[in-house]
């Protein structure tokens, strides 16, 4: 399949140039692009999670190596939809273990989690051993390699992405337009680290694996919510179907690249902790002009030069 679809809207859009801040500081700048505005009413009121006893290491290293079965219908599922949500994938004791070490790591680098932020830090995998035995699980990875049909794929990033509580929507987008990626054979795998009621922000999926054509001349704005409205506007008009179902603990979602996306607020008084790793074919290279909305990517892709194919330290095959 041809490579990434956005490159060609760069310039219009006025993105074709680089991200200078560090990567929390695009989340911030990127919620910004919410419509919505402000919700003052009260949060609901949900507790933290209570901490699981944490599965023996020998069985935790057993589960992360089995692959997940992928059946014929999910397969089919995501290359129509263009996501798929997937139940049981972790144990929850195995959820509970990996919320404790991203709370952890976020307490360790010092993090400010004010209410309303998204807290977010990425790479970790490269700094703590015990996060990356989920990150590089083949388990995660064959299962994405499984849906996007192809032999092996690599990490391109994991992400902590913490919505504290009162923190607002996220924008409408697809990931197309932010990774730097010149391959459609690319997906993220989001892991809710809690249940997820609708009232904390699960992230909802528009059903069409080719809805972006739909909002192609959409121009992209970066100083307000003009095109999350406009994005938002046109699924309504066309009827297309959203899913925003919950998440129940041990349940994932993988999305394509291509899929649009969107999160409501955390309305909650709990953050929703989430792991968020994509992965992408190996063999893809980087796009030829990397723009301001892919912010921080020489990071994830060390000394990889646009048109180059991907084969970093940074970036293993973990399929
Ligand atoms: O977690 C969110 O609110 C947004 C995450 C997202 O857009 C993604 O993982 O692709």
């Amino acid at each position: 399949m041809s490579g990434n679809v956005s490159q060609s809207h760069a310039a219009r859009d006025g993105l074709d140039t680089a991200w200078t801040g560090d990567n929390n500081e695009w989340w911030d700048w990127y919620l910004t692009l919410a419509d919505g505005g402000a919700d003052d009413g009260p949060l609901l009121d949900l507790a933290e999670p209570d901490a699981l006893p944490e599965p023996p290491a020998d069985e935790l290293s057993a589960l992360l190596a089995e692959t997940y079965p992928v059946s014929a219908e999910q397969r089919a599922a995501f290359a129509r939809d263009g996501f798929v949500k997937l139940p049981g994938v972790l144990p929850p004791a195995a959820v509970s273990r990996l919320r404790r070490l991203l709370v952890e790591h976020l307490a360790a680098e010092q993090r400010d989690r004010p209410a309303g932020r998204f807290t977010s830090d990425e790479l970790m995998w490269t700094r703590s051993g015990e996060i990356a035995q989920f990150v590089l699980a083949r388990r995660l990875g064959r299962l994405v390699a499984d849906l996007l049909d192809v032999a092996d794929v690599r990490i391109y990033h994991d992400n902590v992405l913490a919505k504290e509580p009162a923190c607002g929507r996220t924008p409408w987008h697809f990931d197309d337009h932010h990774f730097p990626i010149d391959s459609q054979q690319v997906a993220t795998v989001w892991v809710p680290l809690q249940q997820t009621p609708r009232e904390m922000g699960p992230l909802s999926f528009a059903r069409g694996v080719d809805l972006h054509r739909l909002v192609d001349d959409v121009p992209f704005s970066t100083t307000d919510a003009s095109y999350d409205r406009a994005v938002s506007r046109a699924f309504a008009g066309a009827e297309v179907s959203v899913e925003d179902g919950p998440f129940e603990l041990g349940e994932v979602s993988v999305h394509s690249s291509l899929c649009f996306h969107t999160a409501g607020p955390n309305r909650t008084t709990a953050p929703r902790m989430v792991l968020a790793t994509t992965y992408f074919a190996d063999g893809a290279a980087v796009v030829p002009r990397p723009t301001l909305v892919s912010g921080e990517w020489q990071q994830f892709l060390p000394g990889a030069q646009p048109g180059e194919v991907i084969d970093t330290p940074v970036n293993p095959v973990v399929s």
